[in-house]
């Protein structure tokens, strides 16, 4: 993936309480183009390998049961500076601390249930942007 590509989910939580819509919609208007998307779970196994990087950290098994515990919504996005102008998007990790009109401070419940996923590399945006898809599947 070259640096005009991230990697979302739009996690259980928010799937969950019916706000797909309205995160596509801050999404798009925040000028990214969906290359992919679709809408899965992840068993315990796959959010284990897809979470790899964090294992060492204290949250890892409490991270692995929630994101497998329901559905969610799964993106490859296109943008110039995509991996830092997503994050800026989204805000901080824990809502309480996301700036003003950040979809975490909208929309999420705590660290934990944060609503969305956003990569933190240009490296890790490919890796976990082909966990999901396949190159024939990036539009
Ligand atoms: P970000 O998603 O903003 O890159 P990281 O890389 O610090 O944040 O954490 C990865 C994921 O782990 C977060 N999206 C969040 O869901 C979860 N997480 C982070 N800190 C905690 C915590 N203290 N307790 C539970 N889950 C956490």
């Amino acid at each position: 993936m070259a640096d005009n590509r991230t990697f979302t989910m739009i996690k259980p939580e928010a799937a969950e309480k019916g706000l797909i819509g309205a995160i596509l919609d801050r999404i798009e208007k925040g000028g990214f183009r969906i290359v992919a998307m679709k809408k899965t779970q992840l068993s315990k196994k796959e959010a284990g390998t897809f979470y790899a990087v964090h294992k060492e950290r204290p949250f890892y098994g409490e991270l692995v049961d929630y994101m497998s515990s329901g559905p969610i919504v799964a993106a490859i996005l296109e943008k110039d500076n995509a991996v830092v102008d997503f994050r800026t998007l989204i805000g901080a990790t824990d809502p309480s601390e996301a700036a003003e009109g950040t979809i975490r401070k909208d929309f999420a419940e705590s660290k934990a249930k944060n609503a969305v996923h956003g990569s933190d590399s240009d490296e890790n945006a490919e890796i976990e942007g082909n966990f999901f898809f396949s190159t024939r599947e990036k539009l």
